[in-house]
């Protein structure tokens, strides 16, 4: 009986055993386009010579200023073919904003339109109608940041563009999400207000603030590359496009959201981490600004550093770190504080952070922030130099990462750009020049269109593609 049964273990392991063979003795999927299961094998051409992340993806941008900008400019880096549909005789309003270098499009347009094409199309014209309509179905994705309404008002609803081609992504950046304030115009600031960052920013005495960062709109162009790139992706699943939104005060309270949820921690006592709570000071209804304390559990100020009389960046964020307790107590000349009660908990320290810092500052007043920064981070305390964008204009290292890249421009000269931010080993970012206005209109009506001269011509002359004559315009 017990061998009968010894057979039938065996037999049933050598079953599986074949099972096993079988499966890992399968032929590697064959090279397929894409989707889930059905990856191509992986390609033999070294790291970075593949292609780029987006090669083979084309948009329509319709963007202008800076949220729309950032998201394509992103997408361009990523290796999409993007094309900037820009108005005939004017363009994206930047490229004449803030100009430094006479009858050159400003560093506000070009730092933010790199490596992209332009074309000039009057989008209200009859023929440039025709044309755009002919590049929705082109384009895998169609991207806009105009006030709420305009690009229906040009005839480009989402059931339109949606019948000319299904497979599009219709992506748009607008101030405020569907509500009471949907049909606002919005610029950076009035979102940086709206979203929560202005009631958190600055300090407890003073006005609300708005920051340097431009969270309001290049913060909202990230969360709009993202949203498109999860619509390609989904595309390959489904074969249909989508309509994607990012919305600016969405977009900030969501780079605020440890400020919400402050907001609800308020509710079990006061917020014990701000300094506000060490000076006496009752929280009220809202999270209060909290000036220069870290927005986590590790508390933090900005002190200042030799030459601070002086030079307005001589400063250090320094941050109080528990694990460094006993290091900052030897750096800072306080050994005793490593033992007493008094200070050597992090619950004790609380209520004194003002003092505590007070110490350090008359430490970190004694060095450059740089030199401040070397014996910090020795022993492994973090700190922040205060870093000037003269400072980080020249700093080798971000030169030679080409996150800050220098770029010639035909009619302005070189000029310093910030490259893309991310950086991945199989799909290197160059950094082109930002195109000149319609720079490639002919090049993308016979090249992505495939029109031929003589079609070409009779919309230019149809005044689709150009600027109406002053005559008309006054008429
Ligand atoms: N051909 C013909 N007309 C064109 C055109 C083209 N190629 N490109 C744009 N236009 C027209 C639009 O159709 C619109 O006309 P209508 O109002 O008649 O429909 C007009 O130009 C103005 O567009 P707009 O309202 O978007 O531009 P604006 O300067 O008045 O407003 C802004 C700018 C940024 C406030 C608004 O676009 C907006 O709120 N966008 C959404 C939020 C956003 O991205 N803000 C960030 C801006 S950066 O700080």
């Amino acid at each position: 009986m017990a061998r009968k049964k010894q057979k039938k273990a065996k037999a049933a392991s050598k079953k599986r055993a074949r099972k096993v063979v079988k499966l890992a003795a399968r032929k590697p999927a064959a090279k397929k386009a894409n989707g889930n299961g059905h990856l191509p094998r992986p390609s033999s051409k070294p790291f970075g010579q593949d292609g780029k992340a987006l090669t083979g993806v084309r948009i329509l941008d319709f963007t202008h200023v800076q949220s729309g900008p950032t998201c394509t400019q992103l997408l361009a880096w990523m290796g999409a073919d993007v094309i900037k549909v820009e108005r005939p005789g004017v363009g994206d309003i930047t490229r004449g904003q803030l100009v430094d270098v006479k009858g050159a499009d400003s560093l506000y347009f070009t730092m933010l339109n790199h490596n992209k094409r332009s074309i000039t199309i009057d989008s209200k014209h009859p023929q440039g109608k025709r044309v755009l309509d002919e590049l929705i179905k082109k384009c895998d994705v169609l991207v806009e940041n105009f006030a709420p309404g305009a690009l229906d008002r040009m005839g480009l609803t989402w059931e339109h563009i949606n019948k000319l081609n299904p497979r599009m992504i219709v992506a748009s950046v607008k101030g405020f999400g569907p509500g009471p304030y949907e049909d606002c115009k919005v610029y950076e600031n009035v979102a940086q207000c709206a979203g929560g960052s202005a009631s958190t920013t600055g300090f407890r005495e003073g006005p609300p603030l708005v920051t340097g960062a431009q969270i309001g709109d290049s913060g909202t162009g990230l969360h709009l590359a993202l949203g498109i790139v999860c619509a390609l992706y989904q595309r390959n699943r489904t074969g249909r496009g989508q309509k994607v939104l990012a919305a600016m005060q969405d977009g900030v309270l969501n780079l605020c959201r440890v400020k919400l949820r402050d907001q609800q921690r308020l509710k079990a006592g006061p917020l014990t981490e701000y300094s506000q709570y060490g000076e006496g000071v009752a929280f009220g209804a809202a999270v209060p600004r909290a000036g220069n304390d870290s927005g986590g559990g590790q508390p933090g100020w900005i002190l200042k550093c030799k030459g601070w009389e002086t030079d307005p960046d001589a400063y250090i964020y320094f941050i109080t770190q528990a694990p460094v307790w006993q290091a900052i107590c030897d750096l800072i000349g306080e050994p005793t504080w490593k033992t007493d009660p008094e200070y050597a908990t992090p619950r004790a320290r609380l209520p004194k952070l003002k003092q505590i810092f007070g110490r350090i500052e008359q430490w970190t007043m004694t060095m450059t922030k740089f030199e401040v920064m070397e014996k910090c981070n020795a022993v492994d305390i973090p700190v922040g130099p205060i870093l000037s964008m003269k400072e980080i204009a020249e700093e080798p290292s971000l030169r030679k990462t080409g996150t800050v890249v220098e770029v010639d421009h035909p009619t302005r000269g070189k000029y310093l750009t910030v490259g893309n931010p991310i950086k991945m080993s199989d799909s290197i970012s160059e950094v082109k020049r930002s195109p000149l206005l319609g720079e490639h209109t002919d090049e993308i009506l016979t090249d992505v269109l495939g029109l031929k001269a003589a079609v070409v011509n009779e919309i230019k002359n149809s005044g689709a593609l150009s600027a109406p004559k002053k005559e008309e315009k006054a008429a």
